[in-house]
């Protein structure tokens, strides 16, 4: 199947005639992308089928990610060049007139998830099809996506973020595999005569969970895996049952938005119901799919892994172990082996208040067999372990205790086994966080660090860097990222130095162009550009960037003709709307920015710009262009982070914390080509621990903070009202829960040396290059590889096709 220009012309111009009934030459951009994306899949979808029964055929084990998040980001240029067509399809339309580049942005850009989670999730995607690893997404259409987010006198405002208002081409509607999810009601067994209980019910409402099936396409190797989200509507045959809207609104709402929060669930009953609205289709649509493959049930492991990506879907246990006895009429037993042997589950933070636990009471209501069947999947553990470990297995490892439903100990206990994302993370997840489960069940836990797809990443968001390494290396580390060391080898050769410093340059000049576009600031591209880009938490620690500006700031205007190292500040964040203090810290810097940005004094030596409504396409343009990947959160407190891992797979230094993958990273590229600073995880723990941490110490004794932190409520910031005293008595007077002052000198500190290191382009270049040199470990491909062989046990299926796959480390 090789297209080429000509055939793509002209079957485009069918295309686009079919379509919309006159000729291309007519069309509007939005028009463009429709047609191209719709062409795009109609030629990938007999790939789509043929890996779809070709893995039935062959009867391969395949592996389902469940996730209440994915962030695909926009597919139409992906696709193409993991089809290997991106290059033909630019010509063909610039012998049509049209630009690729200004179609591509048409496109929507899915926000079906929060933050770092969703993207994994999404990189996860890219990877296992790019692998020819049989692997399946499940999750929920949410009709509207993420909030979009605008600034409003540099106060964020939530407006809806309506994704499917335009067609969207990549999905389609699969009628053929329904199901009916039921909530409510009354339920009880009722013994028969062919000797096993029937769950009977009354009462329920009934939805139907419709399935829009999304083509997920492997690297240059003919596969196409499925990412399938489900929407709820009204079953058919209960249609006329329905009458208002009013009435509809139960079934509606359950697929109708994305819960805005990364971090707290407000315990909501509509997040129950969607949770187990998602699982209940997946699971459902596994086990029908299962029958294809003819082999007993009891295999069902060696066919299915089901993968909780964090305990949002732990509900899966559950409802699998109710589909194997109430629907298979297995026994108790024989069902629970089966279950634990095919789930498994990642988690994603330590933060306490993420750890889902679900009032009982709701739980029942809403869920009345889920929850029959997960009491009696307490009571067994609590039964079997009570003896060898006493009582704390009622008080700390119990999935039900204090009349809530813990999640995460549920997903601990039904699954075989339970890892975290990073080496420190998956440290504390044993040593702290699960440390009873570690003990009982220490063969369980395993790490699998973050990675991240560098297709996306660096061949497409950086297409000169790319260049740039195919042409010193060749093309292999494409395949087999491992070759991307072979690049380390140019760190002393100045022409290829020169070549990296002058692609950095030209993707700031493309941000600075953007920047002027958008925010109506004119920044300096030869400043340095300092990228702090992720959702906006206190342990995450924006306000230490702030307070290092103002610092900044105010050094300028105390020592005017002081030569400085010239910086651009650049953040992307949302923050939940119900998460007031990170509100306030987004309108202190949008303040900070107006100050600082309006200065006569400062003019470039100092910009700061904040942009509105931060997602993977946004990302796309910073990241190339960053200098700086600001990865400063408290030690402890991150999981792993990745987007500390796309900045420096695009030439970021990264200031950096000793947390998440930081410290990974820092071992990989050496740490005389990172900026570390701050407190240590272990010196975190022991300052909790002996709560000798005086923050308000600090402010008294060191001058040049005081100074800074007073500058948040003497009025030196315009536009504030009391969100600059917020946060500083949050830090002064309730004692810095983020160790934000604590840290502050380390970090200044910290930061001065990458302005000494910055006035030497080429030692900084080197270690730009290094860090490039040392990004291929974290490859979500190398990630998927060890999912797929330590957690699923699941095999690469190649086919004469390449794909990604000599995987030596
Ligand atoms: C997160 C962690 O906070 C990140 O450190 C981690 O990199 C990602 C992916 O493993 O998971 N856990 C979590 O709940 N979120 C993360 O980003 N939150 C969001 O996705 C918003």
């Amino acid at each position: 199947m090789n297209l080429t220009v000509q055939e793509f012309i002209e079957e485009y111009k069918t295309q686009f005639q079919t379509m919309f009934a006159y000729s291309y030459e007519e069309g509007t951009t939005e028009q463009h992308y429709t047609a191209l994306g719709i062409f795009i899949k109609n030629y990938l979808s007999r790939h789509w089928k043929e890996t779809r029964e070709s893995y039935i055929k062959e009867g391969a084990k395949q592996v389902y990610y469940f996730s209440m998040e994915f962030l695909p980001g926009r597919q139409l240029r992906n696709n193409a060049y993991n089809l290997g067509i991106l290059d033909i399809i630019k010509e063909g339309l610039t012998e049509l007139d049209l630009s690729f580049d200004s179609i591509a942005e048409a496109e929507a850009d899915p926000a079906l998830g929060n933050g770092g989670l969703g993207r994994l999730a999404s990189c996860f995607m890219d990877s296992l099809a790019s692998l020819s690893i049989p692997g399946n997404g499940n999750g929920i259409r949410y009709q509207y996506g993420l909030f979009r987010q605008k600034f409003v006198d540099g106060y964020q405002v939530e407006v809806p973020e309506n994704w499917l208002r335009n067609r969207n081409v990549w999905e389609t509607r699969n009628n053929k595999s329904t199901c009916l999810v039921r909530f409510g009601g009354n339920v009880w067994l009722e013994p028969n005569d062919k000797g096993y209980y029937e769950a009977k019910y009354e009462n329920t409402l009934n939805v139907l969970a419709v399935p829009y099936d999304t083509p997920m396409v492997g690297y240059r190797n003919n596969k196409v895996n499925n990412l399938r989200l489900w929407s709820a509507e009204i079953p058919v045959e209960e249609e006329a049952n329905y009458h208002t809207l009013d009435e509809i609104q139960p079934i509606s709402e359950i697929t109708q938005v994305l819960y805005p929060d990364d971090s707290n669930y407000e315990g909501q009953l509509l997040r129950l119901k969607q949770e187990y609205f998602m699982v209940s289709a997946g699971v459902q649509s596994i086990i029908r799919h299962f029958r294809k493959y003819n082999v007993p049930r009891k295999n069902i492991p060696d066919k299915i892994a089901i993968h909780i990506n964090d305990t949002h879907p732990a509900l899966a246990i559950p409802e699998l172990m109710r589909i194997l006895m109430d629907e298979e009429h297995l026994t108790w037993d024989q069902a629970w082996e089966i279950t634990q042997k095919t789930c498994s589950y990642t988690n994603h933070t330590i933060l306490r208040e993420a750890l889902e636990k679900w009032p009982i009471d709701m739980m029942k209501e809403l869920l009345p067999r889920i929850y029959m069947i997960i009491e009696e999947i307490n009571r067994r553990f609590v039964d079997y372990h009570l003896p060898l470990y006493g009582e704390r297995i009622t008080w700390q490892t119990a999935i039900l205790q204090n009349g809530v439903v813990n999640m995460a100990h549920l997903a601990v206990i039904g699954s075989h086994s339970v890892n975290g994302v990073a080496k420190l993370h998956t440290d504390i997840l044993m040593s702290d966080v699960l440390k009873d489960f570690f003990e009982i069940y220490p063969e369980r836990f395993n790490n699998k660090t973050n990675g991240i797809t560098q297709r996306r990443w660096v061949h497409l968001a950086n297409p000169e860097l790319t260049a740039l390494i195919d042409e010193k290396i060749g093309e292999e580390w494409k395949r087999n990222p491992a070759e991307l060391k072979v690049f380390k080898g140019f760190e002393q050769d100045e022409e290829t130095l020169k070549q990296v410093a002058e692609i950095k340059l030209n993707n700031k000049k493309r941000l600075a162009d953007y920047i002027e576009e958008v925010k109506g600031i004119q920044v300096n591209p030869r400043a340095l550009f300092d990228v702090q880009i992720k959702r906006l938490h206190a342990y995450k620690r924006q306000h230490l960037n702030a307070l290092h500006i103002l610092h900044r700031y105010l050094e300028i205007k105390r020592n005017p003709d002081k030569e400085v190292v010239p910086r651009v500040f650049i953040f992307g964040a949302k923050a939940a709307p119900s998460y007031v203090y990170a509100k306030q810290i987004i309108k202190v810097i949008n303040s900070i920015a107006d100050l600082v940005n309006n200065d006569p004094d400062i003019g470039d030596k100092l910009k700061v710009v904040f942009f509105e409504n931060y997602g993977v396409s946004l990302a796309e343009k910073i990241i190339p262009a960053a200098d700086i990947g600001e990865q400063i959160s408290l030690a402890s407190m991150e999981a792993s982070g990745t987007s500390n891992m796309k900045l420096m797979a695009n030439g970021a230094l990264t200031m950096a914390t000793l947390d998440g993958a930081n410290i990974e990273i820092k071992d990989f590229v050496g740490e005389d080509n990172i900026f570390i600073f701050g407190l240590t995880d272990k010196e975190v723990y022991e300052l909790k621990a002996n709560q000798s941490y005086q923050s308000k110490e600090l402010y008294e004794t060191n001058e040049q903070l005081r100074r800074v932190l007073d500058a948040l409520k003497d009025g030196t910031i315009p536009g504030l009202n009391g969100e600059g005293s917020a946060i500083f008595d949050s830090l002064v007077h309730y004692n810095d829960e983020y160790f934000v002052l604590k840290d502050f000198e380390s970090y200044v500190d910290a930061q001065n040396r990458a302005d000494a290191l910055y006035a030497k382009p080429m030692e900084w270049t080197r270690k730009s290059l290094l860090n490039i040199a040392s990004s291929a470990p974290f490859s979500a491909d190398y990630t998927i590889k060890r999912y797929a062989d330590d957690i699923w046990k699941v095999k690469q299926y190649f086919t004469g096709d390449e794909g990604v796959q000599p995987l030596d480390e």
